[in-house]
Formats: structure tokens, sequence, C-alpha cells
């Protein structure tokens, strides 16, 4: 029987990386974002790629009943799930905390703190009956480090990097690993979310930069999934080699 990966926000930049690196070693898939469009077509990708099995679960991670239901409702053979990387969630604007948007705030907090609390609840009582499975936690280097402008959406990988804690302190007694990854720049469509589709804003963030890419991502996700059963990463920050901190970057430029 293959293991189960679950990945939420498998439409894009990391989860989707890791949909591919997982499937290449033979995980059957279930898959999460809203776009069900892109969850379609990943999923015939990956089927026809690796001959693995792939279920679409197509939700917002803020609504609350549908998340429960979703997973609850999993068909008993797909409930045992092996490794959550639970990875949705964005950035909303940057900007001073006086001129910050109450709606990019509300939206950040909803997804990256709430939604994450939800899937990883359902999914950690899944494990626990079973006692065994790994949970791995989207955080950031902003979730260690604030920086100017960063303001509420560092605070929602903050709280990321406590609930992570928190969790594994908790689920120990049940045998469940939990990892928190924290990457820093990387070029997915993040910031072209955060600056509202604003792709010039966006690409500026990278310049002279190699950043880290989903699929570098994916690769150290994969790693903490693929140690001995003892063996346990417990907070991982990955950075481009340009970058030192949330703040400090050698940026390579002509100017
Ligand atoms: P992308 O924008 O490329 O991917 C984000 C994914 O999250 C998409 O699949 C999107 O799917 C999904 N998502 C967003 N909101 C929701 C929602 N409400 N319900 C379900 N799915 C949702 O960004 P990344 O891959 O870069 O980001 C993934 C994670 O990594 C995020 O948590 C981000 O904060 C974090 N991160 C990113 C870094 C970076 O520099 N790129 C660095 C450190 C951490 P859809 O829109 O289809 O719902
Ligand atoms: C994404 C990395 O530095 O843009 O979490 O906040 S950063």
């Amino acid at each position: 029987m293959a293991k189960i990966v679950f990945i939420t926000g498998a439409t894009s930049g990391f989860g989707k990386s890791c949909a591919y690196k997982f499937a290449a070693h033979g995980y059957d898939l279930i898959i999460n974002g809203r776009r069900a469009d892109r969850l379609q077509q990943l999923a015939d990708e990956v089927e026809n790629k690796y001959n693995v099995a792939v279920l679409q679960l197509p939700f917002d991670v803020r609504e609350e009943k549908k998340v429960f239901e979703s997973i609850n409702s999993l068909p008993e053979e797909w409930k045992a799930i092996d490794v959550l990387i639970n990875n949705a969630g964005l950035a909303l604007g940057r900007d001073y905390f006086e001129e910050g948007s109450l709606n990019d705030w509300n939206t950040m907090i909803d997804t990256n703190v709430k939604g994450f609390l939800y899937v990883a609840k359902a999914v950690s009582q899944l494990m626990a009956a079973r006692k065994q499975g790994h949970i791995i936690n989207m955080g950031s280097v902003a979730g260690k480090e604030v920086y100017e402008k960063g303001n509420v959406y560092c605070a929602s990988k903050f709280a990321v990097d406590a609930i992570s804690q928190g969790m594994r302190i908790d689920l120990l007694r049940h045998n469940i690993k939990v990892t928190s990854i924290n990457p820093g720049a990387a070029e997915t469509e993040f910031s072209i979310v955060r600056f509202k589709g604003d792709e010039e804003t966006a690409k500026k963030i990278y310049d002279g930069l190699t950043p880290l890419t989903g699929d570098d991502v994916a690769e150290v996700v994969y790693y903490c999934a693929s140690l001995p059963p003892h063996v346990c990463i417990n907070d991982l920050s990955i950075t481009c080699l340009q970058q030192a901190n949330t703040i400090y970057f050698n940026r390579h430029t002509n100017s």
C-alpha cells in the first residue's frame, strides 16, 4: 500500500512542487487548493507520469465547516494520511502598519492562522487515531524575524511557529512528528499574489537574486519526510545563498 501525502495549496508554488516530488517517490496524493481547474490538471499530470492515485479536495481553508466535512468524509482508505504538508497561505500587501488594509489583515489571519489550524486539527485527529503521522507546517523566515512593512504577515507566520511548537508537544503522545519549514525569498506566485497581480513590483523582490524555487523547498520537505521513523527535524530554515535573514541580501545588480 502506497503512503499518502495530503498537500494544501497544491495548485501553485511549494505545494505543487511537493506534489511532483512525493509522487515521484511513489506517494498517493490528496491535493487541495481553491482552483479546481488547476487541481484537475495537476492530477492528470502526476497520474500519467508517476502512476500514483490522486484525490482532489478543493476547498478554501478559511471555511471551517467545509474543511472538517471534507477531511472527515474522506473514503476510509484515504484517511490513513502519512504526511500532511500544511502549506496553503499568502501575504497580501506590504504596507506601513497604520496604512495597512483591514481586508488584507483579515484574509491573512483567516488563511495563514485559522485555516491552517482547521486543517491541522482535522488531520491530527486522524493521525492520533492511528498513532502515527508527520505534519509539516509551512512557516517562513518571516515567522522568525519581523521586517519593515511585514507586520501582519510576519505575525501570521510567528503564529505558525508557535502553533508548530505547541503541536509538537501535544502530539508527542500520539507518536506524531511535527516539522516547521521556514523558507526565505522563493520565486513562486507568492509575490504576484502579495502585490495583487502587479507583476513588475513582484519581480523586483527578486532583483539581483537567484532565489529559492518551489522545487528547492520541495526537496527539503521530502528530505524531512524521508528520515527514519525515530528521527524528526523539528524546525528548519532555508534561504538562497544571497539571503542572510529577512533584511540582509547580497544582491548582484549592475548599478
Ligand atoms: P503560491 O502563491 O505560489 O501558492 C500558494 C498556494 O496556497 C496556492 O496553491 C493557493 O491555491 C493556496 N491557497 C491560498 N489561499 C488559500 C485558501 N484560502 N484555501 C486553500 N488554498 C489556498 O505561494 P507559495 O507556494 O510561495 O506559498 C506557499 C506557502 O509558503 C505559504 O504559506 C507562504 O506564506 C509560504 N512561504 C512562501 C515564501 C515565498 O517567498 N514564496 C517564503 C516562505 C514561506 P489557490 O489559490 O488555488 O487556493
Ligand atoms: C515569505 C518570505 O521574506 O517575503 O514568507 O516574508 S518573506
